[in-house]
């Protein structure tokens, strides 16, 4: 029987920091009706889709931060949202920030959370990959505080849904193929990314002209190289001054982008994806069974990366 999977990339343009969430989820309804009405099983937001991107801000009253999170989900707020997704049996990933309490601790991440068409939370995902630093550095434009504000998620999980194979990553995870191959070695078809990518990154300013293009190259590879769909959403558009890229878009196996955003603002792309045409990467050229060599890929796990001084030469190896 064919696996059909009609997916909606719902991007949303920018959240101002005063947008009150019953604001913001009503955007997010109004993409998910867009979607079902055109016949989709699923609809794929952003990374911290409830608020806009709060770690540009260096903050450091707790309750001023917290402010951001989200304790509970669904919440009273975000309640709406699974409710119609259970009405319109339409399922969702969804971003945000979660404070988690645990044997009276908070611990505080960026979330994802797979809801399947019953409005059911059937897989969550931490994110791995926090960018940016810890400390104010006022040099910057704008901050990058995602050190600061969460901790990491401890990996990269698969979960059967859709009638397939489907796995998360939030964001910088898309830039490491690390994010896919631990989740192609799992099987996956369907890897659902969001993410919030200012067009500046002070460090590299002149990485700047290339960011949609770095967008596009990372995902277009991790697709490919591990026989999979990739969906990618942004959060675009100029938020709170910051201009964040759009580039919205679904990835078949082939690494073909099958569907983009156009815009920066609420959209949605389409793709009716053939969950089967992984089966043509991953028994042919990505058959990790017969073709990996992972006896000649120990570094990958055993360092973390090459040591280097101040002024970027190698620290010298240790007698
Ligand atoms: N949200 C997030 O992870 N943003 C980062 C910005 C890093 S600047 C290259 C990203 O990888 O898009």
């Amino acid at each position: 029987m064919a696996r059909f999977v009609n997916v909606a990339a719902g991007q949303l343009g920018p959240i101002a920091r005063n947008e009150p969430r019953s604001e913001v989820v009503s955007r997010l309804a109004a993409l998910m009706r867009q979607a079902h009405a055109n016949g989709c099983d699923l609809i794929v937001y952003p990374e911290l889709a409830l608020t806009t991107f709060f770690p540009r801000w260096y903050m450091e009253d707790q309750a001023e931060i917290d402010c951001y999170f989200e304790r509970e989900m669904p919440g009273p707020q975000t309640q709406a949202l699974f409710d119609l997704a259970r009405k319109l049996g339409i399922g969702f990933y969804l971003g945000y920030a979660e404070l988690a309490v645990e044997n009276g601790v908070s611990h505080h991440y960026n979330t994802s959370i797979l809801v399947d068409r019953s409005g059911q939370i059937v897989s969550k995902y931490r994110k791995v990959h926090l960018p940016g630093h810890a400390e104010h550095e006022p040099w910057r434009r704008f901050q990058h505080l995602e050190k600061r504000y969460f901790e990491p998620g401890s990996g990269f999980g698969v979960v059967e849904a859709f009638g397939g194979v489907v796995g998360m990553a939030i964001c910088n995870d898309r830039r490491w193929s690390e994010t896919y191959r631990v989740m192609g070695l799992q099987g996956v078809e369907m890897v659902l990314i969001g993410y919030n990518t200012p067009v500046h990154n002070p460090p590299a300013p002149e990485h700047d002209d290339l960011s949609l293009f770095h967008n596009q190259l990372v995902m277009q590879a991790g697709a490919y190289q591990n026989g999979t769909f990739v969906v990618g959403v942004a959060k675009a558009g100029i938020e709170e001054g910051v201009d964040q890229i759009g580039g919205s878009c679904i990835v078949a196996p082939s690494g073909e982008i099958v569907a983009h955003c156009t815009t920066k603002g609420d959209e949605i792309a389409l793709a009716r994806c053939d969950l089967d045409l992984c089966n043509s990467y991953k028994r042919t050229t990505f058959n990790f069974d017969i073709h990996r060599q992972p006896q000649a890929y120990g570094m990958i796990v055993e360092r973390k990366g090459r040591h280097l001084m101040a002024d970027g030469t190698p620290v010298p190896a240790k007698k």
